[in-house]
């Protein structure tokens, strides 16, 4: 792969590298720290920088534990089949925050999704409902971004649901794999690679990017 300069039009989104996502945390994804140092690295190389943040009210329709059920389990909402998680990312709560060593001063938006009680938000796009949008689209397209960089956490919901609704939404996207860990919960990053890969989205290293 030839080096990749981020330049005009190019954004780098950071997906949910939040407390709860990591060591530790209620929802921990294996090896989620690593991506701290990675995204501190690159993001200084990106003129447009958004952060997202699961953010939940307590009793959340994605919690098992409002339906009193076990994480993991799935159940069927308005909006579909809905995977039921631990309680984790409760608005305001220390497993909300940024992991302490995420450093990214340079990013210039934060964007709060799965705050409606019923209603889940993997992608920072688009609700579970796959109608109400959060408004990144609209921050984005006045900022100019036609290209968008996507790590975090986890590949594959976070991540993977955000870079396919940025293909859906007319963006360029492209994951940066090494940057981003998963949860894999029934062969789920495989499956997410599979629909990332139909609708276009590529995959690159943090070292292909120049000068990160
Ligand atoms: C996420 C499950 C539930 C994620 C958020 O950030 O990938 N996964 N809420
Ligand atoms: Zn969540």
């Amino acid at each position: 792969m030839t080096e990749i300069r981020p330049g005009d039009g190019d954004a780098l989104i950071i997906v949910d590298v939040q407390n709860d996502f990591c060591a530790g945390g209620a929802l921990a994804v294996p090896d989620g720290d690593a991506v701290v140092p990675i995204v501190n690295r690159i993001a200084g190389a990106f003129d447009i920088a958004v952060l997202t943040q699961d953010w939940h009210t307590p009793g959340h329709a994605s919690f098992a534990s409002t339906h009193g059920r076990e994480p993991f389990e799935t159940i069927e909402l308005a909006y579909g089949t809905q995977v039921l998680w631990p309680d984790h990312c409760i608005m305001g709560s220390d497993g909300a925050a940024f992991h302490p060593e995420l450093q990214v001063p340079t990013a210039q938006l934060v964007v709060r999704k799965g705050f409606h009680p019923g209603i889940d938000s993997y992608s920072a796009f688009l609700e579970a409902d796959h109608e109400t949008p959060t408004g990144l689209t609209g921050y984005l397209r006045e900022r100019g971004a036609k290209r968008l960089f996507v790590c975090g956490l986890a590949t594959d919901f976070c991540v993977g649901w955000t870079a396919m609704d940025a293909r859906r939404m007319g963006f360029e996207v492209l994951v940066i794999a090494d940057a981003c860990r998963a949860i894999d919960l029934n062969g789920s990053l495989d499956e997410a690679w599979g629909e990332m890969t139909r609708l276009g989205v590529g995959q690159i290293m943090s070292g292909d990017l120049a000068a990160t």
